[in-house]
């Protein structure tokens, strides 16, 4: 007889079909009508009520404050690996990806080492993988760095078109691609046009224009959607997949739709905020506009909105993600850099030094849960799975290991409430777990919750109260891309190759 250390009874799995799940040593090993628990097997008897797999963030800042440049500036991030972490297991995320960031003139391979300590010195709850800021691709990076990270299982690069200290040019740009084409990975893209930004925020300071609201009119739509339209332009050229992170506007969707609808091989992100908060939040007394201060900012109307989820509904977005970067409201090092005076003594807010970034590994899951399945029901729980967990596993070489509900998958399960769920208005101190000071999701009334979070067969939070420690996260060595591309088979640049 199988024997199973845990067995979730009555499980809706995916909102598809009940059955029960059996998990040994972390694993799911079956799945099947009235499975048998033996004397030590834990039940948890679900009650019908659904159970997707966990959820995987695929765009979460922790610890961001590590960087010569952070530190020169005074920023300190909210959350480390621990409270982040603590957080993201109570909002139904298993897996996060975070980000090892280069800093110019560093070596990669020092800067992905230097992240793992902090990682291993602080403990995460959650299991994590890393995504490589590269802000300086020489050539050993290029050629002898990024083929160890690979190894390693480090299997995707974050690049910036925009930021002074981060941006790479176009011809580094196609460089990084070659190079993630040729080991298999793939590229993330912060896609903004740097100098038009640039060129907004110095003629808004120079008019002394640079409360939190500015920060929208620094940054045109069209910034985005040029970008877009470059990165878009060399990974078609280059043939290599690339997924361009928080889309924000209609402008690079549209760009993004094109390019799929033509078998370019683009994949998006977008985040919560982008679907449920708009430009008004950044416009609201006593400095409370930086509360809502992140890159690229909040300036859309309903009808933009209306836009961005139209395409999570319509597959133009493959990931749901969080973009977590949290600063405290009321901390001299984090959303109060940006508070100054004017010359006549009033306060004045300046964007330029507010530092970017909102807090959301927690309600990420929820909230498409709740906005996405339950009030608009314009998804289904299936194309939520896709989005918060399913896809993202297999875009960064995860699947099947993370993202599914199947035999021999990791045990990594969110349970949700039953239909008794009572709606509720979420509130910062009372319901969230991580070590900010606000949550930009205050106003909104949650239609479920996850009631009890799995990872790897171990309840890690139930009933509001995460469980356990801190440090039984685990790295994840990922492989290569598995959402399905059209490559193109031959380049007519293949005969660069053919030369060497
Ligand atoms: N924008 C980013 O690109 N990253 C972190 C936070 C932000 O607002
Ligand atoms: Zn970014
Ligand atoms: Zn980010």
């Amino acid at each position: 007889m199988q024997e199973f250390d845990l067995v979730l009874k009555n499980a809706f799995v995916n909102g598809a079909y009940v059955a029960d799940i059996g998990v040994k040593g972390g694993i799911i090993t079956a799945l099947g009508l009235n499975l048998s628990p033996t004397e030590d097997t834990q039940i948890i008897d679900c009650e019908k009520a659904i159970v997707t797999p966990g959820g995987i963030d695929g765009h979460v800042h922790l610890a961001q404050d590590q960087s010569p440049r952070a530190k020169e500036a005074g920023y300190r991030c909210a959350d480390n690996v621990e409270t982040g972490t603590r957080s993201a297991v109570a909002g139904g995320t298993t897996t996060v990806m975070l980000f090892a960031e280069q800093s110019r003139g560093q070596s990669l391979l020092e800067a992905v080492e230097n992240y793992h300590a902090l990682v291993a010195s602080q403990g995460s709850y959650a299991d994590y993988g890393f995504h490589a800021i590269i802000t300086d691709p020489s050539e050993k990076v290029l050629q002898e760095e990024l083929p160890v990270l690979a190894q390693q299982g480090i299997m995707s690069m974050k690049l910036f078109l925009t930021y002074k200290h981060m941006r790479i040019s176009d011809h580094q740009f196609l460089h990084a691609l070659l190079k993630a084409r040729e080991l298999g990975m793939i590229a993330l893209v912060h896609a903004e046009n740097g100098d038009l930004v640039d060129f907004f925020t110095e003629q808004l300071e120079a008019r002394n224009l640079t409360d939190s609201k500015y920060k929208a009119i620094a940054h045109p739509s069209a910034a985005e959607a040029e970008a877009t339209n470059r990165a878009v332009t060399f990974s078609t050229v280059m043939d290599t997949p690339l997924l361009i992170v928080h889309v924000s506007v209609p402008e690079s969707a549209k760009v993004i739709r094109k390019a799929q609808a033509n078998l370019q091989p683009i994949f998006a992100e977008t985040c919560p905020q982008y679907l449920l908060l708009g430009k008004a939040k950044l416009d609201q007394e006593h400095f409370c506009g930086a509360k809502f201060i992140c890159s690229p900012p909040l300036r859309s109307e309903k009808k933009d909105i209306d836009a961005i989820w139209r395409g999570l509904v319509n597959g133009t977005f493959n990931i749901f993600s969080s973009d977590h970067c949290p600063y405290r409201f009321e901390d001299p090092s984090g959303k109060q850099l940006g508070l100054t005076r004017a010359d006549n003594g009033n306060p004045q807010g300046m964007f330029t030094k507010t530092p970017n970034g909102l807090p959301g590994v927690e309600t990420r899951v929820p909230l498409l849960f709740s906005e996405g399945v339950l009030r608009r029901k314009c998804i289904d729980v299936k194309r939520f799975v896709e989005l918060t967990s399913e896809n993202p596993a297999k875009l960064y070489g995860m699947y099947p290991q993370k993202g599914a509900i199947q035999i021999g998958s990791d045990a990594d399960l969110v349970i949700w409430h039953p239909e008794s769920f009572t709606p509720r208005r979420l509130k910062h101190s009372r319901d969230l777990h991580d070590n900010c000071d606000y949550s930009p999701y205050e106003d909104i009334e949650f239609l479920n919750w996850p009631k009890i979070t799995v990872l790897r067969g171990r309840v890690v939070f139930r009933d509001g109260v995460v469980q356990g420690r801190s440090g039984y996260g685990n790295f994840i060595k990922r492989g290569k891309c598995a959402m399905p591309v059209v490559r193109v088979m031959e380049q007519e640049w293949d005969v660069l190759h053919a030369a060497v």
